[in-house]
Order: structure tokens, then C-alpha cells, then sequence
């Protein structure tokens, strides 16, 4: 059975408690019920972590070797500024795919680049929290090809 680790970085703990029209009313924890079923669906296992600590998310990507076979990651502001996170991905070597809720092309300058971007497979981003099962079903997609 394919497992796969999505991870959600930092403020995304915040989610459809404030800012509303930027990042929609849905919660994490609504997130996280929408990949469980997604999985069941899929036969498969997800498994959803968030943390607001760069050193947390990269222990987590260390330790996903020889335990899940992709990774989602929602890196939050961290993917604007992290290339620690980036060199945790290369590292791993376990297909990796960006995702974000907003469409960060079409936001601030500042969020244009993204260090996840230069590593992960693919990104989907600008569905808010519906890109959250078509990130699994894209992963899904990429396991089974190779
Ligand atoms: O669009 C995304 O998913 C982002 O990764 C969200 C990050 C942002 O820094 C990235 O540029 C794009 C921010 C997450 C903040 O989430 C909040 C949720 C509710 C209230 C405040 C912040």
C-alpha cells in the first residue's frame, strides 16, 4: 500500500480561523478529513503533519525515508526563504510535490520564488483546499509511472 506524508508548515495551523479572503473558511481540520478520505478512496495511507518549526519539518522529511513512498508539502512562508527545507527534499530522494492553497505566482513579488519548486516533481497551487485531494491523486499518478 502507497503512503504517502503531507506536510503543512507555518500559520497553516491558523487556517479558516482568520484572513478568510485570502486562505478561504476551510480548517486544517477539515484538510486533513478531506486527505483521509481521499486515501480511503484510494487505498492507500496519508498521513498529515503541520508544524510552525523549519527544524521540525526537516526531521520529518529525514525520517520519512524507507517510510513513505511521496511527499506533499504545503511549506508555507518557508518555501519563499528556505533552502534548508530544499536540501532536506534532495536528500531524501522520495518524490516530492509542492502545494500551496493561494496561487503564489499571482500574489506579492516576494512569494514568486520558491525553493520547494526548484526539487518537488510538480506543484498545484490556486485550488485552495481542493488542492489538496488533486495533490494526492497527482502523487498517486507519479508513483504509479514509475
Ligand atoms: O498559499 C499557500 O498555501 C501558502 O503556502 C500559504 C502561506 C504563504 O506564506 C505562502 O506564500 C503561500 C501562509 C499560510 C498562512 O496561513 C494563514 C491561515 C490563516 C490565517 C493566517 C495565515
Amino acid at each position: 500500500m502507497k503512503r504517502i506524508l503531507i506536510l503543512n508548515g507555518p500559520n497553516l495551523n491558523l487556517l479558516g480561523t482568520r484572513q478568510p479572503e485570502v486562505y478561504g473558511t476551510t480548517t486544517l481540520k477539515d484538510i486533513e478529513a478531506m486527505c483521509a478520505k481521499k486515501a480511503a478512496a484510494l487505498e492507500i495511507e496519508v498521513e498529515c503533519r503541520q508544524s510552525n518549526h523549519e527544524g521540525v519539518l526537516i526531521d520529518w522529511i529525514h525520517a520519512a525515508r524507507g517510510t513513505f513512498d511521496g511527499i506533499i508539502i504545503n511549506a508555507g512562508a518557508y518555501t519563499h526563504t528556505s533552502i534548508a527545507i530544499m536540501d532536506a527534499v534532495t536528500s531524501v530522494e522520495i518524490p516530492t510535490l509542492e502545494l500551496h492553497l493561494s496561487d503564489i505566482h499571482a500574489r506579492e513579488e516576494f512569494r514568486h520564488t520558491s525553493y520547494i519548486g526548484k526539487v518537488a516533481f510538480d506543484a498545484i497551487m490556486g485550488h485552495g483546499a481542493a488542492g489538496y485531494p488533486m495533490a494526492i491523486n497527482r502523487m498517486i499518478k507519479e508513483l504509479e509511472a514509475k
